[in-house]
Protein backbone atom coordinates (compact mmCIF):
# COMPACT_ATOMS: atom_id res chain seq x y z
CA UNK A 1 0.00 0.00 0.00
CA UNK A 2 1.25 3.53 -1.12
CA UNK A 3 3.19 5.19 2.04
CA UNK A 4 1.61 8.33 3.18
CA UNK A 5 4.31 10.77 3.14
CA UNK A 6 2.31 13.99 4.92
CA UNK A 7 2.17 12.84 8.45
CA UNK A 8 -1.07 15.26 9.06
CA UNK A 9 -2.87 12.62 6.67
CA UNK A 10 -1.86 9.25 8.44
CA UNK A 11 -4.79 7.27 10.20
CA UNK A 12 -2.37 5.34 12.48
CA UNK A 13 -2.55 6.17 16.22
CA UNK A 14 1.33 6.94 16.90
CA UNK A 15 0.89 9.66 14.03
CA UNK A 16 -2.61 10.67 15.23
CA UNK A 17 -0.96 11.09 18.95
CA UNK A 18 2.91 12.78 17.48
CA UNK A 19 0.17 15.67 16.15
CA UNK A 20 -1.74 15.85 19.40
CA UNK A 21 0.99 16.30 21.56
CA UNK A 22 2.76 19.03 19.39
CA UNK A 23 -0.59 20.88 19.87
CA UNK A 24 0.69 20.69 23.76
CA UNK A 25 3.81 21.90 23.32
CA UNK A 26 6.91 22.89 20.83
CA UNK A 27 6.23 25.03 17.70
CA UNK A 28 3.13 23.83 16.99
CA UNK A 29 1.93 24.87 20.62
CA UNK A 30 3.36 28.26 20.00
CA UNK A 31 2.19 28.36 16.37
CA UNK A 32 -1.79 27.61 17.69
CA UNK A 33 -1.94 30.17 20.75
CA UNK A 34 -0.55 33.23 18.22
CA UNK A 35 -2.53 31.93 15.40
CA UNK A 36 -4.67 34.78 13.56
CA UNK A 37 -8.51 34.10 14.39
CA UNK A 38 -10.96 33.10 11.35
CA UNK A 39 -12.63 35.80 9.92
CA UNK A 40 -16.30 36.70 11.70
CA UNK A 41 -19.20 37.90 9.59
CA UNK A 42 -22.86 38.97 11.73
CA UNK A 43 -25.62 40.14 9.24
CA UNK A 44 -24.72 38.20 5.92
CA UNK A 45 -26.93 37.59 3.46
CA UNK A 46 -26.93 34.01 1.85
CA UNK A 47 -25.53 35.54 -1.84
CA UNK A 48 -22.58 37.14 -0.11
CA UNK A 49 -21.75 33.58 1.70
CA UNK A 50 -21.83 32.01 -1.44
CA UNK A 51 -19.63 34.96 -3.24
CA UNK A 52 -17.13 35.72 -0.57
CA UNK A 53 -16.56 32.45 0.97
CA UNK A 54 -17.72 29.37 -0.76
CA UNK A 55 -16.66 30.26 -3.89
CA UNK A 56 -13.66 30.94 -2.85
CA UNK A 57 -12.95 28.07 -0.51
CA UNK A 58 -12.52 30.71 2.82
CA UNK A 59 -13.36 29.65 5.72
CA UNK A 60 -15.72 31.95 7.99
CA UNK A 61 -17.30 32.04 11.06
CA UNK A 62 -20.91 33.13 10.94
CA UNK A 63 -21.77 35.04 14.35
CA UNK A 64 -25.12 34.20 15.74
CA UNK A 65 -26.02 32.52 12.27
CA UNK A 66 -28.49 29.71 14.32
CA UNK A 67 -28.96 32.36 17.51
CA UNK A 68 -32.88 31.61 16.86
CA UNK A 69 -32.96 27.91 16.82
CA UNK A 70 -35.08 25.91 19.52
CA UNK A 71 -32.03 23.77 20.20
CA UNK A 72 -29.54 26.76 21.03
CA UNK A 73 -32.57 28.66 23.07
CA UNK A 74 -33.06 25.33 24.81
CA UNK A 75 -31.46 22.88 24.83
CA UNK A 76 -28.86 21.92 28.24
CA UNK A 77 -27.37 18.37 28.81
CA UNK A 78 -30.33 17.45 30.92
CA UNK A 79 -33.15 18.43 28.55
CA UNK A 80 -31.44 16.08 26.15
CA UNK A 81 -31.55 13.33 29.06
CA UNK A 82 -35.15 13.61 29.47
CA UNK A 83 -35.92 13.85 25.85
CA UNK A 84 -33.76 10.86 24.37
CA UNK A 85 -32.59 9.40 27.69
CA UNK A 86 -32.92 5.23 26.89
CA UNK A 87 -31.02 5.60 23.29
CA UNK A 88 -28.06 3.86 23.78
CA UNK A 89 -24.75 5.68 22.29
CA UNK A 90 -21.01 4.87 22.28
CA UNK A 91 -19.37 7.30 24.29
CA UNK A 92 -15.30 7.97 23.79
CA UNK A 93 -16.16 6.35 19.95
CA UNK A 94 -12.75 8.15 18.67
CA UNK A 95 -10.76 6.76 21.09
CA UNK A 96 -10.26 2.24 20.68
CA UNK A 97 -9.16 1.86 23.92
CA UNK A 98 -11.89 3.50 25.44
CA UNK A 99 -15.08 3.57 23.75
CA UNK A 100 -17.85 2.17 25.37
CA UNK A 101 -21.88 1.93 25.17
CA UNK A 102 -23.70 3.53 27.48
CA UNK A 103 -27.67 5.30 27.47
CA UNK A 104 -27.64 8.56 26.43
CA UNK A 105 -28.85 9.10 30.57
CA UNK A 106 -25.91 7.36 31.81
CA UNK A 107 -23.85 9.18 29.60
CA UNK A 108 -24.78 12.85 30.72
CA UNK A 109 -24.86 11.38 34.66
CA UNK A 110 -20.98 10.87 34.28
CA UNK A 111 -20.37 13.72 32.19
CA UNK A 112 -21.75 15.83 35.49
CA UNK A 113 -20.38 13.36 37.77
CA UNK A 114 -16.93 13.41 35.82
CA UNK A 115 -16.92 17.33 36.15
CA UNK A 116 -17.40 17.57 39.67
CA UNK A 117 -14.69 15.17 40.49
CA UNK A 118 -12.56 16.69 37.56
CA UNK A 119 -11.65 13.68 35.87
CA UNK A 120 -10.44 13.29 32.46
CA UNK A 121 -13.02 14.50 30.05
CA UNK A 122 -15.70 12.24 28.09
CA UNK A 123 -16.78 12.61 24.80
CA UNK A 124 -20.06 11.54 22.54
CA UNK A 125 -18.73 12.02 19.15
CA UNK A 126 -20.28 11.61 16.27
CA UNK A 127 -23.77 10.84 17.34
CA UNK A 128 -26.47 10.39 14.21
CA UNK A 129 -29.27 11.24 16.51
CA UNK A 130 -31.61 10.61 13.65
CA UNK A 131 -31.44 7.23 13.85
CA UNK A 132 -32.30 6.97 17.33
CA UNK A 133 -34.10 10.11 18.50
CA UNK A 134 -35.30 11.53 14.83
CA UNK A 135 -37.80 14.39 16.93
CA UNK A 136 -34.84 16.04 17.96
CA UNK A 137 -34.54 17.83 14.31
CA UNK A 138 -36.97 20.37 14.45
CA UNK A 139 -34.86 21.72 17.11
CA UNK A 140 -32.47 22.48 14.36
CA UNK A 141 -34.10 23.82 11.14
CA UNK A 142 -32.08 23.33 8.00
CA UNK A 143 -29.89 26.11 7.34
CA UNK A 144 -30.97 28.52 3.94
CA UNK A 145 -26.99 28.38 3.27
CA UNK A 146 -26.45 24.99 3.03
CA UNK A 147 -28.72 24.24 0.60
CA UNK A 148 -26.40 23.49 -1.91
CA UNK A 149 -25.53 20.04 -0.67
CA UNK A 150 -25.63 18.20 -3.77
CA UNK A 151 -25.25 14.59 -2.06
CA UNK A 152 -29.37 15.27 -1.48
CA UNK A 153 -29.41 14.82 -5.85
CA UNK A 154 -27.07 11.33 -4.94
CA UNK A 155 -28.20 10.08 -2.10
CA UNK A 156 -31.80 11.78 -1.17
CA UNK A 157 -32.93 13.67 1.46
CA UNK A 158 -32.26 12.00 4.30
CA UNK A 159 -28.97 11.71 3.68
CA UNK A 160 -27.79 14.91 2.95
CA UNK A 161 -29.85 15.54 6.52
CA UNK A 162 -28.41 13.19 8.54
CA UNK A 163 -25.96 15.28 10.76
CA UNK A 164 -24.45 14.25 14.00
CA UNK A 165 -24.56 16.12 17.54
CA UNK A 166 -21.18 16.39 19.41
CA UNK A 167 -21.61 16.00 23.58
CA UNK A 168 -18.56 16.32 25.40
CA UNK A 169 -16.78 17.62 28.29
CA UNK A 170 -14.92 20.39 29.07
CA UNK A 171 -11.64 19.80 27.95
CA UNK A 172 -12.62 17.02 26.06
CA UNK A 173 -10.65 16.82 22.21
CA UNK A 174 -11.26 15.53 19.15
CA UNK A 175 -7.34 15.30 17.08
CA UNK A 176 -6.72 17.00 14.25
CA UNK A 177 -8.34 15.98 10.89
CA UNK A 178 -9.80 15.90 7.27
CA UNK A 179 -13.15 15.06 6.48
CA UNK A 180 -13.56 12.37 3.96
CA UNK A 181 -15.39 12.35 1.09
CA UNK A 182 -14.69 16.50 0.34
CA UNK A 183 -17.47 17.57 1.91
CA UNK A 184 -17.77 21.05 3.52
CA UNK A 185 -17.79 21.16 7.16
CA UNK A 186 -20.82 23.77 8.37
CA UNK A 187 -20.81 22.96 12.21
CA UNK A 188 -23.33 25.07 14.73
CA UNK A 189 -22.64 25.16 18.29
CA UNK A 190 -25.67 24.89 20.34
CA UNK A 191 -24.58 25.23 24.26
CA UNK A 192 -21.08 26.11 25.39
CA UNK A 193 -17.78 27.26 23.48
CA UNK A 194 -15.03 25.22 21.89
CA UNK A 195 -11.94 26.40 20.28
CA UNK A 196 -11.28 24.89 16.75
CA UNK A 197 -7.54 25.31 15.02
CA UNK A 198 -7.71 24.76 10.91
CA UNK A 199 -5.03 24.57 8.82
CA UNK A 200 -5.30 24.53 5.30
CA UNK A 201 -5.53 21.36 2.69
CA UNK A 202 -2.01 21.99 1.48
CA UNK A 203 -0.78 21.74 5.13
CA UNK A 204 2.13 19.32 5.12
CA UNK A 205 4.50 17.98 8.35
CA UNK A 206 7.23 15.71 6.98
CA UNK A 207 9.96 13.69 8.82
CA UNK A 208 13.41 16.03 9.09
CA UNK A 209 17.07 14.41 8.38
CA UNK A 210 16.65 12.18 12.27
CA UNK A 211 13.31 11.26 11.21
CA UNK A 212 11.48 13.25 13.32
CA UNK A 213 8.34 15.47 12.60
CA UNK A 214 9.73 18.77 11.73
CA UNK A 215 7.05 21.13 13.57
CA UNK A 216 8.73 24.12 12.86
CA UNK A 217 8.63 23.75 8.89
CA UNK A 218 4.77 23.00 9.12
CA UNK A 219 4.68 25.94 11.12
CA UNK A 220 7.01 28.41 9.03
CA UNK A 221 5.31 27.52 5.54
CA UNK A 222 2.86 29.94 4.31
CA UNK A 223 0.70 26.76 3.00
CA UNK A 224 -0.21 25.88 6.60
CA UNK A 225 -2.98 28.78 7.13
CA UNK A 226 -3.01 27.88 10.79
CA UNK A 227 -6.16 29.68 12.55
CA UNK A 228 -8.02 29.48 15.55
CA UNK A 229 -11.68 30.11 16.43
CA UNK A 230 -13.62 30.13 19.71
CA UNK A 231 -17.38 29.14 18.41
CA UNK A 232 -20.07 30.21 20.80
CA UNK A 233 -23.81 29.32 20.89
CA UNK A 234 -25.53 30.19 17.90
CA UNK A 235 -22.43 31.07 15.54
CA UNK A 236 -22.04 28.44 12.64
CA UNK A 237 -18.62 27.87 11.32
CA UNK A 238 -17.90 27.35 7.42
CA UNK A 239 -15.05 25.70 6.61
CA UNK A 240 -14.39 24.33 3.07
CA UNK A 241 -13.57 20.89 1.94
CA UNK A 242 -10.23 19.29 2.65
CA UNK A 243 -9.88 21.99 5.72
CA UNK A 244 -7.64 20.18 8.23
CA UNK A 245 -9.69 20.50 11.59
CA UNK A 246 -8.74 20.43 15.57
CA UNK A 247 -11.17 21.12 18.48
CA UNK A 248 -10.63 21.73 22.31
CA UNK A 249 -13.67 21.88 24.64
CA UNK A 250 -13.43 25.16 26.40
CA UNK A 251 -16.51 23.95 28.42
CA UNK A 252 -19.02 21.35 28.12
CA UNK A 253 -20.55 21.52 24.89
CA UNK A 254 -23.00 20.36 22.07
CA UNK A 255 -22.63 21.19 18.86
CA UNK A 256 -24.27 20.07 15.49
CA UNK A 257 -22.08 18.84 12.80
CA UNK A 258 -23.44 19.71 9.18
CA UNK A 259 -21.64 18.86 5.98
CA UNK A 260 -22.23 19.72 2.48
CA UNK A 261 -21.23 18.43 -0.72
CA UNK A 262 -20.41 21.04 -3.63
CA UNK A 263 -20.95 20.34 -6.86
CA UNK A 264 -17.41 21.77 -7.28
CA UNK A 265 -15.87 18.80 -5.75
CA UNK A 266 -18.55 16.03 -7.20
CA UNK A 267 -15.97 13.89 -9.02
CA UNK A 268 -13.22 14.52 -6.26
CA UNK A 269 -16.42 12.85 -4.10
CA UNK A 270 -16.85 9.99 -6.38
CA UNK A 271 -13.10 9.27 -6.90
CA UNK A 272 -12.68 8.83 -2.73
CA UNK A 273 -16.09 7.18 -2.77
CA UNK A 274 -14.66 4.92 -5.26
CA UNK A 275 -11.35 4.30 -4.28
CA UNK A 276 -12.09 3.42 -0.45
CA UNK A 277 -14.95 0.62 -1.59
CA UNK A 278 -12.06 -0.61 -3.95
CA UNK A 279 -9.90 -0.70 -1.10
CA UNK A 280 -12.21 -2.48 0.70
CA UNK A 281 -13.45 -5.21 -2.11
CA UNK A 282 -10.17 -5.85 -3.48
CA UNK A 283 -7.63 -5.51 -0.39
CA UNK A 284 -9.33 -6.17 2.74
CA UNK A 285 -6.69 -7.87 4.21
CA UNK A 286 -4.07 -5.52 3.76
CA UNK A 287 -6.53 -2.48 4.77
CA UNK A 288 -7.31 -4.44 7.75
CA UNK A 289 -3.33 -4.63 8.56
CA UNK A 290 -2.75 -0.87 7.62
CA UNK A 291 -5.06 0.54 9.16
CA UNK A 292 -6.91 -1.50 12.06
CA UNK A 293 -8.22 1.84 13.65
CA UNK A 294 -10.18 2.70 10.62
CA UNK A 295 -11.23 -0.24 8.59
CA UNK A 296 -14.02 -1.05 10.86
CA UNK A 297 -15.58 2.14 10.65
CA UNK A 298 -15.37 2.69 6.88
CA UNK A 299 -17.23 -1.02 6.76
CA UNK A 300 -19.60 0.49 8.95
CA UNK A 301 -19.66 3.67 6.70
CA UNK A 302 -19.98 2.12 3.05
CA UNK A 303 -22.89 -0.50 4.55
CA UNK A 304 -24.93 2.36 6.07
CA UNK A 305 -24.42 3.53 2.23
CA UNK A 306 -25.25 1.22 0.34
CA UNK A 307 -27.97 0.50 2.53
CA UNK A 308 -29.24 3.72 2.01
CA UNK A 309 -28.80 3.62 -1.68
CA UNK A 310 -31.05 0.51 -1.53
CA UNK A 311 -28.42 -2.02 -2.52
CA UNK A 312 -28.39 -5.09 -2.00
CA UNK A 313 -24.85 -6.58 -1.28
CA UNK A 314 -25.23 -9.88 -2.06
CA UNK A 315 -26.34 -9.24 -5.48
CA UNK A 316 -23.51 -8.81 -7.95
CA UNK A 317 -25.73 -7.64 -11.22
CA UNK A 318 -29.04 -5.31 -10.64
O1 LIG B 1 -16.76 19.31 17.48
C1 LIG B 1 -15.93 18.41 17.34
O2 LIG B 1 -15.32 17.91 18.30
C2 LIG B 1 -15.58 17.90 15.97
C3 LIG B 1 -16.51 18.39 14.89
C4 LIG B 1 -16.05 18.02 13.52
O3 LIG B 1 -14.99 17.46 13.29
C5 LIG B 1 -16.92 18.36 12.38
O4 LIG B 1 -18.04 18.88 12.56
O5 LIG B 1 -16.49 18.12 11.22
Amino acid sequence: MAHEENILRRHDLASLTLVEQGFHSGPLAEAAKAAPSVERRSDITPEQFRQEYRRQNRPVVLEGYAADWPAVRTWSFDHLAERCGSVRVIIDSYNSKAAREASLAEFVEILTAGRAANRSPVYLQEWYYKTSCPELARDMPELDIAQYDFRRNLYGDSASTNHQLWLGQQGGITRLHQDSYMVDVMHAQIVGEKRWHVMGPKAVLHSDDRGEPDLAALCESPDTQLMQSVLKPGDVLFLPAMWFHRIELLTDSIGLGRKCLDEANLQMHMHQRMAELLALALNYDEVKQSHPELVDVVMTRNRVWANRMNIDLARLRP
